[in-house]
């Protein structure tokens, strides 16, 4: 594929994690990846070893997210796929989430995912072709506790992609959900939440730890131009912890 043809993508959150794992899978399927991460140098170390782009991105910042996406216009002049990943992940019991500790988490999880969306979309808006695919979580179908915040967050992220997907389509853009469950990742890993596994790889329908690259296929599918007759939709990855 000539250079000028090659699909170009920006992922939030992509210098550790499942978006690691996403910007990688793109990257195998040719396209150029925008690597973005409030952890610069994070995102640069994997920008690296996938011949992409890196940019240093906090997507709750709407001056750094107009600045980014006008960057990325100038520089590759185009943008196909934007994976909204980017999240804060807490656990924090209801008694104890802060009025401050909740805008954070909705500031983050879904002002940033507005921000960017809204940016970019105008951008595939003018060239009539678009894939765009929200990272969820199936903590909003399973109702896991002691993460409510996170949890609504997820769900808005859900239903940004049911409220959108009507006015998208009449510009050739698609927008999705994938929902994975609980993920080895660095950041779970890291944090309270691996204390999960225990209590969800038993009920998964496949008994092992789920890994970034698990989550990674189903996104690109749906970043691919194969997807064109999936939109408005949710799926979940979680090898079977949910089932509905
Ligand atoms: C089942 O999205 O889906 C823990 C932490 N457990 O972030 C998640 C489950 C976590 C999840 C998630």
């Amino acid at each position: 594929m000539s250079e000028k043809d090659q699909r170009v993508a920006i992922v939030t959150g992509a210098a550790q994690g499942i978006g690691a794992a996403i910007a990688a899978e793109l990257a195998a399927d040719g396209v150029k990846v925008v690597v973005t991460d409030i952890n610069g140098a994070g995102a640069e170390e994997v920008a690296a070893r996938i011949d992409g782009v890196a940019k240093q991105l906090d997507v709750s910042d709407p001056d750094r997210v107009s600045a980014v996406v006008g960057e990325v216009v100038a520089e590759l002049g185009r943008i196909d796929i934007l994976v909204n990943n980017a999240a804060l992940v807490p656990l924090t019991s209801w008694d104890d989430i802060t009025f401050e500790e909740w805008r954070r988490v909705m500031s983050v999880n879904l002002d940033g995912v507005y921000l960017i969306t809204h940016a970019v979309t105008d951008v595939m808006g003018k060239a009539g072709y678009g894939r765009i695919v929200n990272i969820a979580s199936n903590t909003f179908v399973a109702g896991t506790p002691d993460c409510a915040h996170y949890v609504a967050t997820k769900g808005a992220s859900i239903g940004l992609v049911r409220g959108l997907a009507g006015e998208l389509g009449k510009k050739g853009i698609t927008i999705n959900a994938v929902a994975p469950g609980i993920i080895a990742s660095e950041g779970v890993l890291s944090g309270p939440h691996a204390a999960g596994f225990d209590y969800v790889v038993p009920m998964q329908a496949i008994n092992r730890r789920g890994v970034p690259s698990d989550v990674a296929p189903a996104v690109a599918f749906l970043a691919s131009e194969k997807a064109e007759w999936i939109t408005g939709q949710t799926l979940v990855v979680d090898a079977g912890h949910t089932r509905n």
